[in-house]
């Protein structure tokens, strides 16, 4: 087959937002990377920062369109995020290699990766490829892939195809982003570590590279935690509020935001206790600020109108929403560390607890975070 690797990959939804070609299938819409990228950047960085117009914004969201014959080299998704491919029209291979078995198509310094399974040099220069065993898909028309986080694939286009595809991440899939930020910010450091001395900020130019690399860094990561954090407990306040102490026993919707909650408590932990956050480098959010700012409160309303959309549940009005949001933010703080971020998440579960406190599952559920530890 001759070989060329043009696919040609366009950020869809933002260059034609107007546009509703198609809608996300409901499996995928628990998304918060483009839910949280419709009304923030993920990385803001002073030279290059532009307002945040909507077209600046970036999503991954993406249309591939390849010619036969063309094909995306071997690699595992930014952020190691799951992904859906919707073939439109033609027809895909895929080979994927599950991560148990990623470490073959390394070479031995575990620097570089294969770059086609297909290339004889693949053998010479990277001992294990050889015993990797591939699982072999071909995907037709109106046929959709879901990538698990983590595996490695190629891609080829064994037809002229265009394709609709997303990456994502969430609760379930939230400590391979933190796993591959530790791992990048390790690597970005032993780059530069000859350097360290003379360097006025060795700590900066470490997350700089690391978002220069990765697409964020660890200041990024945790200000996306803390916004997402506040929308989905507002988002529970909410539906408490309205609909009282059954929702527990009722509602899908709360089960799904009390569980997105006990996730990210459970990544702030580990982050208060990793040394790639010494110094806490950069890390500061102004909770009331945030509070204040309108991109907040339209990415609250989304993650509304997501998880109302998955759990085919009404959601309150924005004026309701915003009245509320108000009524439950006296905690008005600065959250300057991970540890600062544990105390909001547990002060906000606490608060939530005395207001609509009853024995039931899952309140007990969300002030007893290692019940969910396993999940
Ligand atoms: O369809 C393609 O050519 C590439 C898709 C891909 O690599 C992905 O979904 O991660």
């Amino acid at each position: 087959m001759p070989k060329s690797v043009v696919v040609h990959q366009i950020h869809f939804k933002r260059e034609y937002p107007e546009y509703v070609a198609y809608r996300t299938p409901l499996f995928f819409c628990d998304d918060w990377l483009n839910l949280y990228l419709d009304h923030y950047r993920m990385h803001n960085d002073s030279d290059t920062c532009q307002e945040n117009d909507g077209i600046s914004c970036s999503d991954y969201r993406f249309v591939y369109m390849g010619a036969k014959g063309s094909w995306t080299p071997l690699h595992a998704d930014v952020f190691r995020s799951y992904s859906w491919s919707a073939n439109v029209c033609g027809k895909k291979k895929w080979l994927f290699l599950p991560p148990s078995q990623c470490h073959l198509v390394f070479d031995r310094g575990f620097k570089s990766c294969v770059y086609d399974i297909f290339d004889d040099a693949s053998e010479t220069n990277f001992p294990g490829f050889k015993k990797a065993l591939w699982l072999e898909c071909s995907q037709e028309q109106n046929e959709i892939i879901f990538v698990p986080s983590g595996w490695y694939h190629q891609v080829h286009n064994m037809e002229d195809t265009i394709s609709i595809n997303h990456n994502w991440f969430n609760a379930y899939n939230l400590s391979w982003v933190l796993d591959l930020l530790s791992r990048d910010y390790k690597e970005a450091k032993e780059y530069i570590e000859d350097i360290r001395d003379i360097c006025d900020d060795f700590e900066g130019l470490c997350q700089r590279n690391l978002a220069a690399n990765t697409g964020m860094n660890f200041s990024d990561f945790f200000i996306f935690l803390s916004r997402f954090f506040s929308a989905n407990i507002l988002q529970l306040y909410c539906q408490l509020r309205e609909e009282g102490i059954s929702v527990w026993s009722s509602s899908k919707m709360a089960k799904h935001l009390v569980f997105n909650l006990a996730s990210i408590r459970r990544i702030a932990l580990k982050l208060t206790s990793m040394d790639v956050v010494a110094g806490n480098h950069g890390f500061f959010l102004d909770l009331m600020e945030t509070l204040d700012d309108p991109n907040f409160l339209k990415l609250f309303i989304d993650v509304g109108r997501a998880y109302g959309k998955i759990h085919e549940q009404q959601n309150c009005s924005c004026d309701t929403k915003k009245a509320w949001m108000v009524e439950f933010l006296d905690y008005s703080s600065h959250i300057r560390n991970p540890e600062d971020f544990v105390k909001f998440i547990d002060y906000s579960v606490a608060k939530l607890s005395a207001s609509f406190c009853e024995e039931n599952l899952l309140l007990s559920g969300l002030n007893n975070w290692p019940l969910f530890e396993d999940q």
